[in-house]
């Protein structure tokens, strides 16, 4: 095992260098699917997940519910002084992404540095920890996957952010984005994230949609233009949930926010960010979320965790299932990838996980999961009959008349004419148990 030290303090000491020690090896801080070096295709497995901490969960969640107080201890959480708290966080994030050998994170605004009184104070505590940020992310090597500001935490947002009917608080929630963006900039974050928790409503009687959404539009345009003009070439993602804490949240999905962001002119910058917990919120399965985002050419990046079958809340655990995977990745892959995205870990260890080496078996099972289910869905992509009995469901339309309806040509009487000159159609097997056994045939 390679040894890593980084950073001033060690908080991660029983765990040294997490490293590839192949599916026979049973040491639990070892991967036993994810090879970093493994090629896909022609990018590294490290290239083609772009795998990523959710500071938010790892490094400031609590363990605390709506009906308990925190049960982790964090202990780089301990300093009085915002600063010096804030660069023990980042030492504590630094340190663990090092021994884990992940290559990305993601922030709030908020994760980084506490927030301040004012404004002016926050984009100075904003400024010096994003210097520290910098220096940390040459010492390592780790880089930002996407930067996105907290517009759902604080009171002043409990009527929306950019959707609230109060322009003073639209204003102060532009002043947030512009410096999460800056900051985002400054540490080369290759995109970034809006995410509207508040961003819908409680109760439709108080609420005007229509003008609620035409401001949304206009503010993330603005943040469009204000990034573009600082240089930043990255995506914009929108991260669609149905509810949570909103009653209803105007991106409830990837099919109503597709619509949204072509409704507003907001496509050649604007991708999705695909939630796994917000897909089945939202009743639809993640595999269901990604093909509405790759079909519209825009599956921008994913949160990854999973929901709980039984509770109908985002619970945010670790993924596990690989054969739910498998069938991500079958549509990840023949989608050509993610689209300037990776895979960030939006899930947090459970509240009685409270060793600090639970964060390292949750990422470890994670990335193992998605590693082993890619390998799986490239393999049935390769060689078994899937894309084949697929494509054949729909070979009346390769040819005669159902090319010429494909191609525009026919009309209404035309199928009319078609179909009073032949039988009643013939029963076609969808076949879906054997393409279910496909997945189990490849584990
Ligand atoms: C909340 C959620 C957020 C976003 C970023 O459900 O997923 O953490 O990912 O704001
Ligand atoms: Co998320």
């Amino acid at each position: 095992m390679s040894k890593v030290t980084i950073g001033n303090q060690a908080y991660f000491t029983s765990v040294n260098k997490i490293d590839y020690e192949g599916r026979e090896s049973d040491n639990p801080l070892a991967y036993k699917w994810y090879d970093e070096h493994r090629l896909i295709g022609d990018a590294s497995m490290k290239d083609y997940f772009k795998f990523a901490v959710a500071y938010w969960h790892s490094f400031c969640g609590n363990g605390s519910d709506p009906f308990g107080l925190p049960t982790r201890d964090l202990p780089w959480n301990q300093a009085n002084d915002p600063i010096q708290k804030a660069k023990d966080k980042m030492d504590a994030a630094f340190e663990f992404m090092s021994k884990l050998g992940i290559p990305y994170y993601c922030f709030h605004d908020v994760d980084i540095v506490d927030e301040a009184p004012t404004l002016v104070e926050f984009e100075q505590r904003l400024e010096v920890i994003t210097d520290y940020a910098q220096q940390k992310q040459e010492e390592s090597g780790i880089k930002l996957l996407w930067g996105t500001a907290n517009l759902f935490s604080n009171p002043r947002y409990m009527n929306g952010a950019a959707t609230n009917p109060d322009f003073n608080v639209l204003a102060y929630a532009g002043a947030q984005v512009k410096l999460a963006l800056d900051a985002t900039i400054k540490l080369k974050g290759e995109n970034y994230v809006f995410w509207g928790g508040r961003e819908g409503y409680l109760s439709l009687l108080n609420t005007d949609m229509k003008r609620e959404l035409d401001h949304l539009a206009r503010f993330l345009h603005m943040a469009k233009d204000y990034a573009r003009s600082q240089g930043f070439k990255g995506t914009f993602f929108i991260e669609p949930k149905p509810a949570e804490p909103s009653k209803h949240q105007y991106d409830y999905d990837a099919a109503t926010t597709i619509g949204f962001i072509r409704n507003y002119g907001l496509q050649d910058d604007f991708k999705l960010n695909i939630e796994v917990n917000h897909a089945t919120l939202a009743q639809h399965t993640f595999q269901h979320e990604l093909q509405t985002a790759a079909d519209a050419d825009m599956l921008g990046s994913i949160d990854a965790n999973r929901g709980d079958y039984q509770n109908g809340w985002d619970t945010d655990q670790f993924p596990n299932n690989v054969y739910e995977l498998v069938e991500a990745c079958l549509v990840i892959l023949q989608a050509g990838g993610l689209q300037g995205g990776g895979i960030n870990f939006d899930a947090k260890v459970r509240r009685n996980s409270t060793d600090l080496d639970d964060m390292f078996y949750a990422h470890i099972g994670g990335m193992d999961a998605f590693a082993r289910a890619l390998l799986v869905a490239k393999a049935i992509l390769d060689k078994s009959p899937f894309t084949h009995m697929r494509r054949d469901r729909y070979s009346s339309f390769d040819s005669s008349d159902g090319q010429l309806f494909e191609e525009g040509k026919l009309t209404l009487q035309h199928l009319k004419r078609i179909a009073f000159n032949k039988d009643n159609p013939k029963k076609l097997s969808g076949k879906q148990e054997l393409f279910e056994n496909i997945i189990n045939d490849y584990l």
